[in-house]
């Protein structure tokens, strides 16, 4: 097998774009590539020391005639200066805005060796973002320019080829999960933690931005609440933490509603839940639902784009349109009072995590990608 030096950029926080490219890198590493992040801070999910894995940070400079510091170029200059050192093959960026253009252009700087650039795009770098006017000339540029592009979903290969009218080629690549760590009996804390009179417990994890639909969570919970006394437990922070806040006091619920801010090890907590709850307005994968699967946890999702790839409705979770608090209420209400149901749907989701999202079989499939860019050369240069 073929062995490559690869330079990994994403966004170092806890969203799933910055998740999925740390634990393809640790994966990489794993199986005897040489990896190198570069990034702005050290990413979330790489705690420990590994083999064959290497950090870059991103030093910003500003000056009092800048806007803002211009992260992209420092990420350019420093992407062409480990490409150089270190005999980079392979520049995978994750999100496209600003790591594709960067990458651009830091394979426009490395004369000296042939560098090809791998672009995977998440979700809002292409259904928000990239569409903005002010970004989607770029945007499409650098898709188009990228050696090799890939998309997490069905759904976000179909939107990126509609909404920027491009015929580059796109091969579709799930994410994945480590079932080994996502696991039905990984908790470690005990749910009388958060549950002392055993009421069912129902979760939400993200990074509290608007098309989360945050609102939605408290209303179904407001809803679940009445009638089981269930608790829940919300994981992460951003922008609509406080007005979620401030709803569940509106609704009087907010003594059974936990704020517990960004967690580090969400495996640890995660297997307690009963039913996970996910009502984004879009989502391009839903890696949450997957890391619920895994651990056994059915999913209530939205039925907009990808987490249709992801939950099965009925079998591995209930799919719902966003906005509907009656629905997810009522399919929420359905498990809860069914243990023998939310168990084998949980079982069966466990299944569906093992045997198609395993993190051995996707992560092969980017090494081929990184064969065929190698191979090929790169031609867009
Ligand atoms: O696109 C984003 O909103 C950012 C990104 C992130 O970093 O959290 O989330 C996207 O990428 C994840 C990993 O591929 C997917 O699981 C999420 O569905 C996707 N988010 C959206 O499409 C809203």
């Amino acid at each position: 097998m073929r062995t490559f030096r690869v330079a990994i950029t994403c966004y170092p926080t806890a969203g799933g774009s910055g998740v999925v490219a740390t634990e393809l890198g640790l994966e990489l590493a794993r199986t005897g590539h040489e990896v190198h992040f570069v990034t702005s801070a050290l990413p979330v999910r790489l705690r420990s020391f590994d083999k064959n894995v290497y950090f870059h940070q991103v030093d910003t400079h500003f000056y009092p005639l800048f806007l803002d510091a211009p992260y992209s170029l420092s990420l350019a200059a420093k992407m062409a200066e480990v490409a150089e050192s270190h005999s980079i093959d392979v520049l995978h960026v994750h999100y496209a805005i600003p790591h594709a253009a960067s990458a651009y252009l830091a394979r426009s700087m490395v004369s000296s060796r042939r560098l090809a650039t791998v672009t995977t795009l998440h979700g809002t770098d292409i259904t928000l973002v990239g569409r903005e006017p002010s970004f989607y000339r770029i945007t499409k540029f650098c898709i188009e320019a990228s050696d090799a592009v890939t998309a997490v979903s069905e759904h976000l290969k179909a939107r990126t080829e509609e909404s920027f009218d491009t015929r580059k080629e796109i091969e579709v690549i799930p994410n994945f999960i480590d079932g080994s760590k996502f696991r039905p009996d990984g908790a470690t804390v005990p749910k009388q933690f958060f549950c002392p009179d055993s009421q069912p417990l129902l979760m939400h994890i993200s990074n509290f931005r608007p098309v989360k639909n945050i609102a939605t969570v408290i209303q179904v919970f407001s809803r679940v609440r009445a009638r089981t006394g269930a608790r829940l437990a919300l994981l992460g922070d951003g922008p609509e933490r406080l007005p979620a806040e401030r709803l569940s006091a509106q609704l009087g619920v907010d003594r059974d509603v936990m704020f517990l801010g960004n967690q580090e090890c969400i495996e640890g907590i995660l297997p307690l839940a009963d039913v996970l709850l996910q009502p984004s307005e879009q989502e391009s994968f839903g890696l949450v639902c997957l890391e619920g699967m895994s651990c056994g946890v059915p999913a209530i999702a939205t039925n907009v784009g990808g987490p249709k790839e992801v939950v099965e409705h009925g079998r591995t979770g209930f799919l719902h349109d966003p906005f509907d608090v009656d629905g997810m209420a009522a399919s929420i209400l359905e498990l809860v009072s069914d243990p023998g149901r939310r168990r084998a749907m949980g079982e069966a989701g466990r299944k569906v995590a093992l045997d198609k999202f395993s993190t051995s079989d996707v992560v092969k499939k980017y090494v081929g990608v990184y064969e065929r860019v190698c191979a090929a050369g790169s031609p867009a240069r």
